[in-house]
């Protein structure tokens, strides 16, 4: 498995080359962005430069030599110029994007699979994101191959590229004990020891740490910390001397050396260990130039390490490689500690560009400068084995039912439901069925996810039979391992779990295979994965998650447990349909719309029927709940299922004279049905309006002001037509069990005046009348609102607030 051969002095020789040129055309391209481009914005940030310059050589000896086309990588974010650099001598990338650096429409500052258009593997950008991606991604092209899809393919490795610094995210960590237990492979880390982070040099020591921890969860562990000369040196009389110095010298000091050069290491030496006798003859034999040449020559600048360490890896167990860097090498600010949003002066940028033998007017020119003939070169890099075949790959889709079969029983939670509808779905052999995958972090059978699990099992790579079924020991759950299983059991950690579903949620581009992925988890610990729930959407992977329980509906477990902002971050979660119905029915018709729309990959432009961009697809957000309640007997007509998907339908049409209007989300259903009649013989006409999705009616909305802004003067968005026969004089009351700004924004559709009820303070244990009555959700509450927001007489029925 390791590369072919090993690299013959000409490859090496070119590979000198492209490494100069990768660390200039990045130089460059940084310079460009902050002194040539015209700019009066705050442009002229970014911690480019230093950090980019610390992973050249790496990604050099990665991208020109030791990666195969079916490797895939998460590059550090601030080396984005360097990828964008490598890309642009493959001819993957423009000059035009490149001169755009983080303006409008050219290369990202941070490598991005959807805005940039050189075919990054992964996003990154918050760090530690991408580097766990990498750990999940790599689970998932085994959960692939072991159900037999994609085996004309060759695995892949998966592959980081890590600051050292970043390896302080909580992330990470919790992804390696992961990934032991999931019997991770075929995944490098590679860590980028400049022990610098953005504000300072970091702890000595570290690397003895990352060491001990690796190797406990099962990694192989690699320490490439001398250079080649380094390595020579050391051999030479007096070299041990000057080993044992290096090995002892504290981060920072080191550091402050490499920004001061020649003349400081050579005092520095002779000061410390210049009475030694050969070692001495040792430092007096090179020139201050060859003395920092030599200091300086850490593996992680070392082609030939490298080159020898990545190419002689022949198994597939995870690898952890700590490379020693330096942060901004070969750059004027080598080392100094305030380097991270270091920008090189213009006379710096002349001095690098005299070094480089760039010629004015030439700055883009591929070959410019180097020593080896132009032909030569790119002869060298039409045959780099990275640039064999498409990176991203397609899988058709799958054909999706319009309707999910399920029984529905008389009294029944929306938890309930998608249990029952899943189980359904798994006593069926359909493509669709075969291809969902369903994860958890520890929570599969409180979110209903056993009776699935049940048909379909567990995933491992080997099987491992249920003790308990073996033993007889009656049990409701079968908890059978095997590589058909087609349920992921996580631990707690639920940056693990959106980290996941970002993989599987990828895997039609990555493996060429579509999956269908699930994810389950109770609504408020979206809170806590939150950042990767982000990173997943931002980064177009498609999965259901289904979140359950929601709210203070979940009222015996308390204030702890109950979720209050999550449906406003269904409202602004970009790349995720957020949803929350009531009833069984409304629930299979938008399961059955969100297993077309995951699939989507259409055009971006609005729908001139909703102005939703529904042919984008995206992810979808189920948020449901525990709460058993009455349902209503009715035939889905496909005019009802549309409107179910598009966000909201009338339970109650209003009247001509209708004065109030009651708008509910999901479990307050009873509440919101018992205050109209609650209310129905002291106001006229009173409209009932059930919104399964407040993000999809929101967006709806927005797009086609935005249309008619542009002059579309007939575009109506769904809310918009709903109410638009609604009296002016109407009051809304908009109740659900969430912050009530997600739906207080109704009135400003038409100009209702609205009323918002729903949880704005933390929840405590009680019973839901209880805490409804508490925190203002009940019926008497909805008909309280409706009494005081709409003139008229008296509400019979109103009792007294708490
Ligand atoms: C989640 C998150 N927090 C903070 C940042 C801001 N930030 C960007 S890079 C960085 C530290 C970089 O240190 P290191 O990973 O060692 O990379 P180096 O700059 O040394 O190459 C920080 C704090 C971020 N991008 N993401
Ligand atoms: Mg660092």
């Amino acid at each position: 498995m390791g590369t072919d051969a090993s690299t013959s002095a000409d490859q090496l020789a070119i590979l000198h080359e492209l490494e100069k040129k990768v660390l200039w055309l990045a130089s460059w391209t940084i310079h460009h962005a902050n002194h040539l481009r015209e700019s009066t914005d705050g442009l002229k940030v970014g911690g480019h430069q230093a950090s980019s310059a610390s992973l050249a050589t790496i990604m050099t000896a990665l991208y020109f030599r030791a990666l195969r086309p079916q490797d895939r990588v998460a590059v550090k974010p601030h080396a984005s110029p360097i990828y964008h650099a490598i890309q642009y001598l493959f001819g993957r990338q423009s000059r035009q994007k490149l001169e755009d650096f983080r303006g409008y429409k050219g290369a990202q500052s941070y490598p991005s699979r959807t805005k940039d258009t050189d075919d990054v593997d992964f996003s990154t950008g918050s760090v530690g994101l991408g580097v766990a991606q990498t750990l999940f991604s790599s689970l998932v092209q085994d959960y692939v191959r072991a159900h037999g899809w994609g085996l004309e393919r060759p695995e892949g490795r998966m592959i980081a590229l890590v600051g050292d610094a970043e390896l302080d995210e909580g992330n990470i960590f919790e992804a390696i004990l992961e990934g032991w237990k999931q019997g991770l492979r075929n995944c490098w880390w590679i860590i980028d020891y400049n022990r610098q982070s953005l504000d300072a040099v970091i702890r000595e020591g570290l690397w003895a740490r990352y060491e001990a921890l690796f190797q406990a969860f099962g990694w192989d562990v690699v320490i490439l910390k001398y250079g080649s000369l380094l390595n020579e040196a050391f051999s030479e009389p007096g070299g041990e001397r000057l080993r044992q110095w290096i090995d002892n010298c504290p981060n920072q000091l080191y550091s402050a050396l490499v920004f001061q050069g020649g003349a400081a290491w050579r005092r520095r030496l002779l000061d410390e260990i210049g009475d030694q006798g050969p070692v001495t003859r040792l430092i007096e034999a090179r020139s201050d130039e060859e003395l920092a040449r030599l200091m300086t020559n850490l593996a992680g600048h070392d082609l030939p390490s490298l080159l020898e360490a990545f190419g002689k890896v022949d198994h597939d167990r995870p690898i952890c490689f700590i490379c020693y860097t330096i942060k901004g090498f070969g750059l004027p600010f080598a080392g100094h500690k305030d380097n991270h949003a270091g920008l090189m002066t213009p006379a710096q940028v002349e001095s690098l560009r005299k070094a480089m033998h760039v010629r004015p007017g030439h700055e883009w020119d591929k070959f410019e400068g180097l020593s080896i003939a132009p032909d030569t070169l790119q002869t060298f890099l039409d045959h780099v084995p990275f640039t064999e075949g498409a990176r991203r790959h397609h899988a058709a889709r799958l054909p999706a039912p319009a309707q999910l079969p399920v029984t529905i029983q008389p009294v029944m939670s929306t938890q309930a439901g998608f249990g029952a509808l899943l189980n359904e779905l798994g006593r069926e052999q359909t493509e669709l069925a075969d291809r969902i995958v369903t994860t958890s972090p520890d929570v599969t059978v409180s979110t209903n996810l056993g009776p699935w699990v049940n048909r379909r099992g567990l995933f491992a790579r080997e099987k491992l039979a249920d003790t308990f079924k073996s033993e007889r020991i009656p049990s409701t759950f079968n908890w059978d391992f095997s590589p058909k299983g087609q349920h992921i059991e996580l631990g707690i950690a639920e940056m693990n779990l959106f980290t996941l579903l970002s993989a599987l949620g990828l895997s039609h581009a990555i493996n060429g295979e579509r999956l269908i992925p699930i994810g389950t988890l109770y609504d408020p610990f979206i809170q806590r994965g939150l950042d990767a729930l982000n990173y997943a959407c931002y980064q177009e992977a498609r999965f259901i998650l289904v979140a359950t329980p929601s709210g203070l509906s979940l009222a015996p477990e308390g204030g702890a447990h109950q979720s209050i902002a999550t449906p406003l971050i269904g409202i602004a979660q970009d790349g995720l349909a957020a949803f929350e119905p009531a009833f069984v029915d409304e629930l299979a018709a938008i399961l059955a719309f969100a297993f077309d729309y995951v699939q989507r990959a259409g055009e971006s432009e609005s729908s001139e029927r909703n102005w939703l961009r529904d042919e984008t697809g995206g992810s979808v957000y189920l948020r449901l709940s525990t709460r058993p309640i009455e349902q209503i007997k009715r035939e889905m007509t496909p005019e009802l299922r549309q409107s179910i998907v598009d966000g909201a339908y009338w339970l109650r049409k209003p009247g001509p004279n209708c004065q109030v209007v009651v708008a509910y989300t999901g479990a307050v259903a009873p509440e919101a049905i018992q205050a109209v009649g609650l209310m129905a013989e002291d106001r006229r006409d009173v409209g009932l309006l059930a919104v399964t999705s407040a993000d999809r009616l929101n967006a709806g909305w927005t797009a086609a002001q935005r249309a008619r802004e542009r002059g579309l003067v007939h575009a109506r968005s769904h809310i918009e037509k709903l109410l638009a026969d609604v009296p002016s004089h109407c009051g809304i009351v908009s109740v659900l069990d969430g912050h009530p700004a997600t739906l207080a924004w109704l009135g400003a559709v038409h100009g209702h005046r609205v009323r918002p009820l729903g949880i704005e303070h933390f929840g405590q244990t009680g019973s839901i009348p209880d805490l409804y009555r508490h925190y203002g959700i009940d019926a008497n509450a909805v008909v309280a609102a409706a009494a005081t927001l709409t003139p008229g007489r008296p509400i019979r029925h109103l009792k007294a607030l708490p």
